[in-house]
């Protein structure tokens, strides 16, 4: 408790930093179908069908690619989220983080 007179310090930090961002990386695999990847990219990672589509196809032919980027919780709930589903369907379809 401050004593009677003493100056409390009420805003320690005025700016709010913005959080640090991690990229979510889809890994291509033999076995995952390529409908699966669009279906996981439109629903997990809100993308458009056509964007979602070059996404699978990137990942397909370069053997990793960009599915989004966000703060650390949201990224590795979506990574969560992804391998559940995958599992859920027998795929074995990868998911990791990178600093972006
Ligand atoms: N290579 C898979 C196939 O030919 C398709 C695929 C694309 C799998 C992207 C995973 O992250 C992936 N069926």
């Amino acid at each position: 408790m401050a004593s009677p007179g003493e100056k409390v310090q009420e805003r320690v930090q005025v700016q709010k930093k913005e959080p640090d961002l991690y990229k979510v990386v889809l890994l291509n695999d033999d076995y995952t179908t390529m409908e699966f990847v669009v279906t996981i990219l439109e629903q997990v990672f809100q993308k458009s069908p056509a964007e979602a589509f070059q996404i699978m196809m990137h990942v397909h032919q370069n053997g990793r690619g960009i599915a989004g980027v966000y703060p650390w919780e949201v990224a590795e709930t979506k990574i969560e989220t992804v391998t559940a589903l995958a599992r859920e369907s027998g795929f074995p379809l990868r998911a990791i983080t990178e600093t972006a």
